[in-house]
């Protein structure tokens, strides 16, 4: 299952208490202070990992919690910090104060580990509390509660590259002929119902990019139509967009503005994007009738025509856009 939203609970480790207690020798009625510092809690800590695609593994538990410190003991036995809980999170995860609304890190990279909630420091036994003016402190400090945060996890894909069509107008088969990705592909309408990535190789270069596949949008998206913009956040954070429209519609280029009115409608920066337009499936078109808009570029993916030159166009612009400059944008 495809999971982008998600609201869960952490609560890191408390420390240990620290330990009151004196050094018992024969003869030696109270010998010198000897209580060990209590252990620090385990820390929540998210890592971001290209090997998972969705929020459902982490959805599927409701809190997570790290294990306490232990406590300090006598002969200055100090206690065992608890272990940290890691939490494997998706690239592109966005982490939220869930009261506040504060954004607490973003993960735009692979390998990025952030402590999300901080253990609670150990209580400090006597033996460390002793001073000149305290030689035989008479207590033992507590453990300090681990911290413990709701969090709202949004997920927004990182791709270079965003898909945006109609319904059926190719979009999952021109990934799967460019990529190693294995996206639905269906000759009805919504067969995409969640985002696919695949990793696009550039010709026989060492380089290559990564490419976004969305659910079709239709006209009144924005309204909710179709399976409406829920999935729009996923192309937000692309370099460019591929707006694909198949050589069988009556008006391409009507088409192809309508789409870009409907991203328009969501965010006027998405709308804003570099744009490569590809005219799809141009082998149902007898080739005297087939009309290739100026600027557009025109693709079979069933026949495997247009599809190498396009990854290079593709390369060619993402290289020449800037990066977006705000990864994490509205919510
Ligand atoms: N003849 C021909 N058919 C194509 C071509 N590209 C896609 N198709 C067919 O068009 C239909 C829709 O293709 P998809 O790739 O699933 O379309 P989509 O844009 O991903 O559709 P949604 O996921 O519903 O938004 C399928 O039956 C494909 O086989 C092409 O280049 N030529
Ligand atoms: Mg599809």
């Amino acid at each position: 299952m495809f999971i982008d939203e998600t609201t869960i609970t952490v609560k890191a480790g408390d420390g240990g208490n620290g330990c009151y207690s004196y050094q018992r020798e024969k003869y030696i009625p109270k010998g010198k202070p000897s209580g060990g510092n209590g252990g620090r809690g385990g820390n929540i800590i998210f890592v971001s990992s290209a090997q998972v695609q969705t929020l459902q593994d982490v959805s599927y538990r409701r809190s997570y919690e790290a294990d306490r410190g232990t406590h300090g003991s006598s002969s200055n036995m100090y206690g065992h910090k608890g272990d940290d809980v890691s939490i494997r999170v998706p690239i592109g995860t966005i982490v939220k104060d869930f009261d506040t609304d504060e954004i607490i890190h973003d993960f735009l990279e692979e390998f990025e580990e952030v402590v999300i909630a901080q253990g609670g420091r150990g209580g400090r036994g006597n033996q460390a509390l002793v001073t000149r003016n305290n030689p035989c402190p008479d207590s033992a400090e507590m453990g300090k509660p681990g911290e413990e945060r709701k969090l709202r996890l949004i997920l927004k894909v990182m791709a270079d590259v965003g898909l945006v069509g109609h319904p059926n107008a190719g979009k999952s088969t021109l990934l799967a002929s460019i990529s190693r990705a294995h996206p639905k592909i269906a000759d009805y309408p919504f067969t995409t119902m969640h985002p696919n990535l695949g990793i696009v190789k550039v010709g026989e270069t060492l380089s290559s990019f990564v490419m976004a596949d969305i659910p079709g949008i239709i006209e009144g998206a924005h309204e909710g139509k179709g399976l409406g913009i829920r999935f729009l956040k996923h192309i937000e954070r692309t370099r460019v967009l591929a707006i694909m429209v198949g050589a069988d519609e009556e008006n391409p280029e009507a088409v192809a503005k309508e789409l870009v009115e409907e991203l328009r409608l969501y965010s006027e920066e998405l709308a804003e994007k570099p744009k490569l337009f590809i005219l799809t499936k141009t082998d149902t078109v007898l080739e005297e009738e087939l009309v290739v808009p100026d600027g557009w570029h025109p693709i079979s993916a069933v026949a495997q025509q247009g599809t190498r030159d396009l990854v290079f166009k593709l390369k060619w612009l993402i290289d020449n856009t800037k990066e977006p400059e705000h990864r994490s944008i509205i919510i």
